[in-house]
């Protein structure tokens, strides 16, 4: 039945011109249909370069915004349109112009993990992949770094600037489950652990690296171990997986992000028949937008 969708799938993508990218925390058999699967800065980077005028971003909404910031002339399509994401959730634009109003001097850093309307009052936009570079590059040694608060804790011990950091966080990564990494510690005592700079410091204390899914890949291409713990949304193992087929991963924290796992098969299969949800900004939100991602691209190459 599955493979049956997914020849469907592949039919339907070849006829309107798309491609389908998916992040590296979509369901293994969304993985397997992708063109690509990535993190949102390589998804960004493809959607800005695909030649396809339809584009199915596997992922939740504010991907899907960024795709469409980048190439306003494409279709953006959001299988499910309830894919949302509580961290982009937790802040709006005129909290941070509140903030902004109190911090006159910084210039604000924004997770593109948030709305496109945040994004529009930001200076810049980063990813976990490259949010220390970002931040170091920005005329001004004083920053308001958003939305999420480990990620701007990690970065603010790495930076001699002045960071302020907004409260916000990824629920699913902020409650990770120590006892469980320490378990899985336990049963596999030669692993790596990686964990992402969305957990809590206290689960960064355990760790061998704190890294962005970018990052995890990288290390373990470059590392001679044969066994890694995963301290990030259980759908990167499978990415990890099928990357490397000779090593062993196990997902530890129990991270599982129920907006991720709102895209499915047939899901997919429909948006791509009725060419519909489409994710569309305002024009002029779009512009704005536009200048905090690109300031992003020019930092960090
Ligand atoms: O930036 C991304 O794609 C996310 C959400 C995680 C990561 O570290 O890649």
């Amino acid at each position: 039945m599955k493979k049956d969708i997914a020849s469907r799938i592949g039919e339907l993508k070849e006829l309107e011109d798309a491609v389908i990218l998916a992040h590296s925390y979509q369901p293994p058999e969304i993985q397997d249909i992708a063109d690509h699967v990535g993190d949102s800065l390589q998804l960004s980077r493809t959607a800005a370069s695909t030649k396809a005028s339809v584009i199915v971003f596997c992922g939740v909404r504010f991907m899907a915004e960024t795709a469409h910031i980048l190439s306003p002339e494409k279709k953006v399509l959001l299988p499910e349109p309830d894919a949302g994401c509580p961290l982009a959730d937790s802040i709006t634009a005129p909290e941070l112009r509140k903030m902004q109003e109190e911090h006159p001097q910084a210039l604000t850093v924004l997770y593109v993990n948030s709305p496109a309307e945040a994004k529009a009052e930001s200076y810049a936009c980063c990813t976990s992949a490259n949010a220390l570079q970002v931040v170091e590059n920005v005329p001004s040694d004083e920053v308001i770094f958003a939305p999420d608060r480990n990620l701007g804790t990690f970065i603010s011990r790495r930076t001699s600037k002045q960071v302020h950091v907004w409260d916000g966080a990824c629920i699913c990564h902020a409650a990770a489950d120590l006892n469980d990494v320490r378990a899985k510690r336990r049963d596999w005592p030669d692993a790596d652990l990686l964990v992402h700079p969305e957990t809590p410091p206290e689960m960064w204390d355990l760790a061998d690296a704190v890294l962005g899914t970018g990052g995890m890949i990288r290390y373990v291409r470059e590392s001679e171990e044969t066994r890694f713990l995963i301290g990030t949304e259980e759908g990167m193992v499978y990415k990890l997986e099928t990357l490397f087929p000779d090593r062993e991963f196990k997902a530890c924290g129990s991270i599982h992000c129920v907006n991720m796992k709102k895209i499915s098969l047939k899901k997919v299969l429909r948006c791509l028949k009725d060419l519909t949800p489409e994710v569309r900004l305002d024009p002029a939100l779009r512009q704005r937008a536009l200048k905090a991602v690109e300031r992003m691209t020019e930092y960090t190459g």
